[in-house]
């Protein structure tokens, strides 16, 4: 089918080019000069331009009617009513000079169409034209700068007091929301602690055993292939260097415990946080401070529905803060769609599966909030007790010790 399509449209070409050959031939053989445009087809030409501009212009707001339900509903965030006002006065200028320069374009098209014995104007240059044309654009170009960096230092520079921390986490490719728990803060994180049983690489005393209980392992391994291998051979080099690379890394978890040893406290702020996957919850009314964080690639936390979007860097902790001020129940009846949910996406284009980086939220009232929170289990459920108790131990060991 599909190539008995492609003879007829490659026959179709040759019959028309066939029939142009014709129609030319014909001409010359009549004589006179077909090349030569006159003012009639130039002045319907022309007329033809114009015309298109209100077509163009129809076909615009034809655009807008049928696919402007897809814009997003109204902010559900408190700043995010700020950044609608300053997009929506960027849409009037925008809308503004294209209308304008649209109806110059196709008017002056029609004004000055060829008229035989025309001449064109000879201007070289023009000061007061040069002059309007970089000033004026300069002038919106300014306040549009001005208003949007204005704009973005009020979202981002009031830190709010009090906000309930929040901790995402992008890794190719899922998100994960990490709560704090009972203690209210966020344990610390670091890389060099990831595992299979520890994909965020919380920094907590039982974790940072077990890391170091598997790189010894590993060690080990790597010390008897050593001695297996034949001395100064190909195998007997890379695996040293590997040894090297494992002996940092154990190094590296050792400083972390001297760390806790020299303060006197352990890593236990990260045993009763919460990840949780799939979907999260957040209170209405109440400020939520995002600490965003990657693991392999930049990914990037954009929530539309709260106008929030900010970039995840591997190595670094970004930031952002904002208010919910409707809860997925009240945006249901705003968009009279019942099944509407906010979503967090990632918003950089982060490999094969990116299409996959998304996590529902969930704002509604603070009871219900806690309640779900209470359901959700903690990082490390089993050790929290027996290593609280140690902790305190511990310290009452260097307590006595003092003495
Ligand atoms: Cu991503």
């Amino acid at each position: 089918m599909g190539l008995l399509v492609s003879i007829v449209v490659v026959l179709g070409i040759i019959t028309f080019a066939q029939l142009i050959k014709v129609f030319e031939v014909t001409k010359s053989l009549k004589g006179g000069d077909d090349h030569i445009v006159t003012d009639k087809e130039n002045r319907n030409q022309a007329t033809l331009m114009f015309g298109y501009l209100f077509v163009f212009f129809a076909f615009c707001i034809w655009t807008y009617v049928k696919y402007g339900q897809f814009m997003l509903p109204e902010a559900a965030s408190v700043h995010g009513e700020k950044i609608d006002t300053l997009l929506g006065f960027n849409f009037l200028i925008i809308i503004l000079a294209f209308i304008i320069t649209h109806i110059l374009l196709f008017y002056f098209a029609f004004k000055y169409q060829r008229r035989v014995g025309g001449k064109a104007d000879f201007i070289t240059h023009n000061n007061k034209l040069e002059l309007v044309w970089t000033t004026f654009p300069a002038i919106v170009l300014a306040v549009i700068i001005i208003y949007g960096i204005s704009t973005w230092n009020e979202i981002t520079r009031s830190e709010p007091e009090n906000a309930l921390t929040v901790e995402l986490y992008a890794k190719q490719f899922d998100w994960t929301a990490r709560f704090p728990g009972e203690d209210g803060k966020l344990g610390e994180a670091n890389y060099r602690l990831i595992s299979g049983t520890n994909p965020m690489g919380l920094i907590t005393d039982n974790s940072l055993e077990e890391k170091l209980a598997e790189l010894n392992e590993k060690k080990a391994e790597l010390d008897a292939k050593l001695l297996d291998a034949v001395p100064d051979g190909k195998i007997a080099e890379d695996t040293q260097e590997e040894i090297w690379r494992v002996e940092n890394h154990i190094n590296k978890l050792i400083a972390f415990q001297k760390e806790a040893d020299n303060r006197g406290a352990g890593y236990i702020s990260g045993f009763d946080d919460k990840p949780v996957k799939v979907e999260f919850h957040l209170p209405v009314d109440e400020p939520i401070k995002f600490q965003i964080r990657a693991q392999d690639v930049i990914h990037s936390a954009y929530m539309p529905h709260f106008r929030a979007q900010m970039n995840a860097v591997p190595g670094m902790v970004t930031s952002f803060y904002f208010t919910p001020n409707k809860t997925t129940e009240e945006m249901r009846l705003i968009t009279k769609n019942p099944e509407f949910d906010y979503l967090l996406y990632c918003n950089k284009i982060c490999g094969a599966a990116h299409y996959n980086m998304q996590m529902k939220i969930v704002v509604e009232s603070r009871e219900k909030y806690e309640a779900w929170l209470d359901q959700q289990p903690v990082f490390y459920a089993e050790g929290l007790e027996r290593l609280l108790e140690e902790e305190l131990n511990k310290k009452q060991e260097v307590l006595a010790s003092k003495k």
